[in-house]
Parts: C-alpha cells; sequence; structure tokens
C-alpha cells in the first residue's frame, strides 16, 4: 500500500574475487525511476536486500541492478597491502584514480575551476553533489602526498567521510539488471482495517410476547451505530441484506424444517421480489441504505457488504436464467455445499454454460452497490467459483473504482488461497482462527508476514458467525481478552463478529459455531454488562493504539523473540525512522499469555536490533499501552502474565 516499506531480495554474484553491488530500481506508474539501496545479508549465498517505498497508488514496477564494486573490491585488497607495504604507492594510485572516477560519476554543477573563491564560484559549486567532489578530489590529492605518512595517506581514501560517501553513492561498474516484476499499489485500507460484523435485521429488533418479533432495519442499524465507530472500528460488515427465500428455508439452529416466524438465513439470496440487485423489505429502501452509508461514513467507518454468489431456489435467475445452474436429468438443481457443510436452502451458480453472461450481470450488480457507496465487498466461499472470473471482475473494477476492496472468504487449500489472492483479492481471511498454541501462533504469524506477505494481505478473526473453536468455547473471558489481543496486533488487519464482547462461547453441539445462530434468528444485545464493557474498553484501546502506531499498521515487519513459557508468545513489528509517515522510529513489542487457564511467568529474550536498538545497549524503556505502565527491559525481561488480569503486554519500545 502507499508508503509501505516493501522488501526486496536478490541474488547478486559476478566471476572471480571482485567486490559486487546490488540495487534496488522502482519505476512509479509514470515511469519516474527512484534506485534504493541493498545490502548484503549473506556473504556465502550472495543474498542481498532492500526496501522500496512506493508513494502513490498504481502499478508500480521493480527490478534489481547488480553491479562490479571497484571502490569495495580495491578497498579490500588496499588495506591488507599498504599495511603489508606491498605495493603501496601503486595501490593509492590506484585509489586515487577511483575517487576521481567516482567524483566524476557523482555529477552536478561543474567545478569552479580557476575562479578564485568569488561568490559566484561559490553558488557553482554548492549542493551536496559539489561538496562530495570537492571530498573525494582531495582525497585524491592526499593520497598522492608522498610527504605523508603511508598510512594517512591510505585513511585519506579509505576512511572516514569518504569511505561514507562510496557506500552511500557508490561507484558502479558492469551494471547488469534483472527482470522487471509487478508491484501493485493500493489505498492503506487495503492492508490496514478494523472490522466490526453485523447482521442487519438484529439491531434495533424487538421481541415481546404481543408482538413477537419485530425486525431491526437500516434505520435502527444508523441509530446504533456510534456504540461500533466510538470503539474506533473502521469497517462495518454487513451480512447479505437482500430478499430472503421461502424454499428449504432453515429454521433455528440450522433445522432443515423453519417455523413460518423464522426469518431465514440471509445467505440464502433471492425471492420473486429481486435477488443480488433488491434490498430485503424487512431492512428498507435504498433511500435508508444510502442513508446507513453516509451515517457510517460520517462515523468514519467504510460499509463492507457480502457477495454470495448462489442462490435460493426462488431467486429470479432460476427461472429467467436456467443456464447459470446445472440441471440433472430429471430436471432438478442440486443444493450447495462446501465439504462437510450442507446447504440445502441454496443452488450454486455455475459459470461453464455462459461465463461472459453470468459475468456481465455480477458486473453489474458490484456496479451498482459501488454506486450506492459500498467500498468494500466480502466474498463468500470465493473458491467455489471460477479463478479466471474473479481475475476479470476483479481487475474491471479495480480499473473504474480503484479504491473498492475485495475480501476472500476461503478457507480451503492455501494454494487456492494464495492464488485468489494473486487473481486480484486486496484481502484473505486466514487460518488464524485455529491455530492456538505458542508454536501454531509463531509459525502462522511468520508465514502470514513472510513470503505469503507479497501477494497476501491477511484478515484475523477470532470468530465469525461461522467460527467459534474449541479453544473460544472453553477460555472464558480470558480468551476472548487474549485472542482480541492477538488479532489486532497479529496482521494490520482484523475484525470482531457482534456479541464477542458478550462472550457468546456456547457452541451447537456437533458444531464449531455459536448456538442459536444469528443465521437462522433475530438476536437482541445488551451491551451494558461488566463483561460487554470491559471487552468493548479493550477493542477501543487497541484500535486507538493501531491507530497511533504505524508499527502495527504494517505485515512484513515481524520479529519472533524468544521466551521461556510454553505458553508465552512475544513478537515486536518495528518500522524504522525512515520507513515511517512522520520520520520516527517505531517498535511494538506484543508479549501474550495464550493459555487462558493459568498465570505463565518466565523470560523474554529480545533481539535488540530487530527493536531498532543497539545490541550493545544495556536497558531501554518499554511503555505498555494496555496498562499505561513503564518497565526498564533489557535484553531479557521478567514477565507474569494472568489471563484473568493482564494478559498480555503491548509495549512502545522508547
Ligand atoms: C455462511 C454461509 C449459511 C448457513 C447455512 C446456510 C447457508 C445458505 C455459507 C453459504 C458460506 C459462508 C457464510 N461461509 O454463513 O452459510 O450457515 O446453514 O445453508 O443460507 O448460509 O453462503 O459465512
Amino acid at each position: 500500500v502507499v508508503g509501505e516499506a516493501v522488501p526486496i531480495e536478490a541474488t547478486v554474484f559476478k566471476e572471480g574475487h571482485d567486490a559486487v553491488g546490488a540495487t534496488a530500481v522502482l519505476v512509479s506508474p509514470t515511469g519516474q525511476v527512484t534506485r534504493w539501496p541493498m545490502t548484503e545479508l549473506s556473504r556465502g549465498l550472495a543474498r542481498w536486500g532492500g526496501s522500496v517505498v512506493p508513494d502513490a497508488l498504481g502499478e508500480w514496477s521493480f527490478r534489481v541492478e547488480g553491479w562490479f564494486d571497484p571502490y569495495a573490491t580495491w578497498h579490500h585488497d588496499a588495506v591488507i597491502k599498504v599495511e603489508a607495504d606491498v605495493d603501496t604507492d601503486l595501490m593509492l594510485e590506484m585509489g586515487a584514480r577511483l575517487l576521481e572516477q567516482a567524483a566524476t560519476a557523482l555529477g552536478g554543477e561543474a567545478p569552479a575551476k580557476g575562479q578564485g573563491g568569488g561568490k559566484h564560484a561559490k553558488e557553482l559549486t554548492d549542493g551536496p553533489a559539489a561538496d562530495g567532489r570537492q571530498l573525494l578530489i582531495e582525497a585524491a590529492a592526499k593520497m598522492r602526498n608522498g610527504a605523508l605518512p603511508a598510512a594517512e595517506r591510505l585513511a585519506a581514501g579509505a576512511g572516514g567521510e569518504v569511505f561514507d560517501l562510496m557506500r552511500a553513492k557508490p561507484l558502479r561498474l558492469d551494471v547488469t539488471k534483472s527482470a522487471t516484476y509487478h508491484l501493485v499499489v493500493q489505498r492503506e485500507r487495503a492492508l490496514v482495517g478494523s472490522w466490526y460484523e453485523v447482521f442487519p435485521r438484529s439491531v434495533g429488533a424487538t421481541f415481546s410476547p404481543e408482538t413477537g418479533w419485530v425486525t431491526g432495519n437500516f434505520k435502527t442499524l444508523a441509530a446504533n451505530l456510534d456504540r461500533i465507530a466510538e470503539m474506533g472500528f473502521d469497517v462495518l460488515y454487513l451480512t447479505p441484506i437482500h430478499p430472503i427465500g421461502a424454499t428449504n428455508r432453515k429454521g433455528r439452529n440450522n433445522s432443515l424444517n423453519a417455523r413460518p416466524t423464522d426469518p431465514g438465513s440471509p445467505y440464502a439470496i433471492g425471492t420473486a421480489e429481486g435477488g443480488h440487485d433488491a434490498l430485503h423489505p424487512d431492512l428498507g429502501s435504498f433511500d435508508d441504505f444510502d442513508a446507513l452509508v453516509a451515517r457510517s461514513r460520517l462515523l468514519g467507518m467504510e460499509v463492507a457488504m457480502d457477495i454470495a454468489l448462489q442462490c435460493s431456489p426462488d431467486h429470479p435467475w432460476v427461472k429467467s436464467h436456467p443456464e447459470w445452474f446445472i440441471q440433472r436429468p430429471d430436471g432438478s438443481i442440486a443444493y450447495a455445499e462446501n465439504p462437510p457443510k450442507k446447504y440445502q436452502d441454496i443452488y450454486p451458480l455455475s459459470f461453464d454454460q455462459d461465463p461472459d453472461g453470468l459475468y456481465l450481470e455480477i458486473l453489474r450488480i458490484i456496479r451498482l452497490w459501488v454506486s450506492h457507496g459500498v467500498t468494500i465487498f466480502r466474498v463468500d466461499n470465493p473458491h467455489t467459483k471460477p479463478l479466471v472470473f474473479w481475475e476479470r471482475l476483479i481487475a474491471q473494477i479495480a480499473a473504474e473504482s480503484p479504491d473498492v476492496i475485495f475480501l476472500s472468504e476461503a478457507f480451503t487449500r492455501p494454494p487456492m488461497m494464495h492464488t485468489l489472492a494473486l487473481v486480484g483479492f486486496q484481502q484473505s481471511y486466514t487460518y488464524f482462527a485455529w491455530r492456538n498454541t505458542k508454536e501454531e501462533v509463531c509459525e502462522y504469524l511468520e508465514e502470514l508476514a513472510g513470503e505469503w506477505g507479497s501477494f497476501m494481505r491477511p484478515s484475523l478473526w477470532p470468530t465469525t458467525h461461522d467460527i467459534l473453536t474449541p479453544y473460544m468455547q472453553q477460555g472464558g473471558l480470558a480468551a476472548h481478552r487474549i485472542r482480541a489481543i492477538l488479532a489486532a496486533t497479529g496482521a494490520p488487519n482484523y475484525g470482531i463478529y457482534t456479541g464477542y464482547e458478550l462472550v457468546e462461547d456456547v457452541a451447537r453441539p456437533g458444531a464449531e459455531e455459536a448456538i442459536d445462530n444469528e443465521k437462522y434468528e433475530y438476536k437482541i444485545r445488551d451491551f451494558n454488562t461488566p463483561v460487554a464493557q470491559e471487552l468493548s474498553a479493550l477493542l477501543t484501546l487497541l484500535n486507538r493504539i493501531k491507530r497511533q502506531h504505524v508499527a502495527l499498521r504494517r505485515l512484513r515487519n515481524l520479529t519472533i523473540h524468544t521466551t521461556t513459557d510454553d505458553s508465552t508468545i512475544c513478537f515486536s513489528r518495528h518500522v524504522p525512522a525512515e520507513h515511517s509517515p512522520d520520520g520516527k522510529a517505531d517498535t511494538i513489542v506484543v508479549l501474550l499469555n495464550l493459555d487462558p487457564h493459568s498465570v505463565r511467568e518466565g523470560e523474554v529474550q529480545f533481539d535488540l536490533e530487530a527493536l531498532g536498538l543497539d545490541p550493545d545497549q544495556d536497558s531501554f524503556e518499554a511503555y505498555d499501552l494496555l496498562s499505561d505502565q513503564a518497565f526498564t527491559w533489557g535484553e531479557t525481561a521478567f514477565f507474569r502474565l494472568d489471563p484473568n488480569g493482564q494478559a498480555g503486554h503491548v509495549v512502545h519500545v522508547r
């Protein structure tokens, strides 16, 4: 995303024993070229690395240049030889010539030869390039000055400012270049965000024995947005808002026999009144929807809507476009599945008979919602639709509405999840919810931040309306504290499903999802309980910390640190000053007890360099942003973490 440091690595070598160097070359969408230094990561493996920071949206590209470094080659030999007094004059003359060559390569204004020290001459020679040239030319002269001791002549060319300058602006010979690679740069929200998920019909719903259930709607949701916005969420995610079919409607707890009063699963899209381009009549009109989007924006939240490409048997397409479904020999259509889950209330779409017709209709639908202010789509089970379809759709929308973001809800084989990211999905759900032990969490965070991070932006959800893991079922309030902290800091994007604040942790027997699931009924929630207030306050604090610390708004800046306890993890995120929007380095350390059942204590051993500190430094100030406490930590620190009190620290390194 704009302003994000993008790590680039390359393998660079040449024949013989000469020193080589590498430079990353970044090309902007308008063709502007900038060069970024790379350093040798591993001498034995000839591996080089560096970062580039694109500063605008669009299609960038990059390549790597490998080159012969005559100065480093000379430096290596000269230090040894002059010390041993072998070929001293020869080595110093070679060095002097190199510095002169480097001075010419620096460019800048012509040197003010023979013009004395007048004002005009000063103007001509001003500027960093000219200063550098002056420095190198003077050094070359000193190296040739036989009246000085050899060590002093060598130091003039091999040390101090000259050495630094030759490192910063190396003389690059025999430059060769790699292939050119694409770099797609998107807006920050594609990487960074805090999502809050609701079922619009539940927010503001009421029940009384006399009236029965009265649905919530866009108006009651709009009237209830302040609580969510005050917690600092920046994306309001709505489960589907379209008409819900009656045929094979599901009832409470996934029952196949709905009662007449059951509202049905909002994922069973479509009735005679309309499909994916229509609003559920209970929820309100397009004007009400527009007002909800406007209110949400006013409160600082974008609206994300669900795109579930499937149909209730009552959906208009079933009649108008039978070619978008697969008919079995008896004329029936098989219901949809995502094994082991069965969706008896919906038909899957088939993209094979009329790919263009279906594509154009879905494009029309996406454009419709974009025209109503929707900027983010959470795409339901995208792995059950063709990759070429997504590639085409997302590219088209990106070309006309570059702000639009698609989140992939594909819980499937990693190659499919990765490929969905590669064909255009800006974000992806992850296996975060099922990674619970120290080993699992550390390994997964490293995978997400590592190589995967160059093409897949993860979103971490401790629970969803479909997911309530055994860990969350058994860990109670403590588990909810722990996983909120981990989700909010483990990646730049995370999401909370409403009710999390209330520790809704009872599962339907035999299923890893909440009992009395909101998918099949209305839910009224009272957030004025002590538990809800505590968790809301924690979420508020985490969202605020994320806003204030660029270190938590980046993905690939992760380092795991060693701890002695087998349930306590420690990781840091560091952004150096040169990659930070305000020019200040930022470092956050997260130290977290993952065991919701017991107090853990032990010692953490820091990789101080990864924290941006001097490895010889004895101590640093660790300011815990969760408890507003300052600690003095060193290369090691003691911790004691109580899941029923202070389960973890989110520390700002000062
Ligand atoms: C998930 C969806 C819900 C219910 C099912 C019901 C179905 C269709 C699922 C299909 C995909 C996605 C959604 N993971 O909630 O399933 O759980 O019982 O048959 O109505 O909707 O869209 O998050």
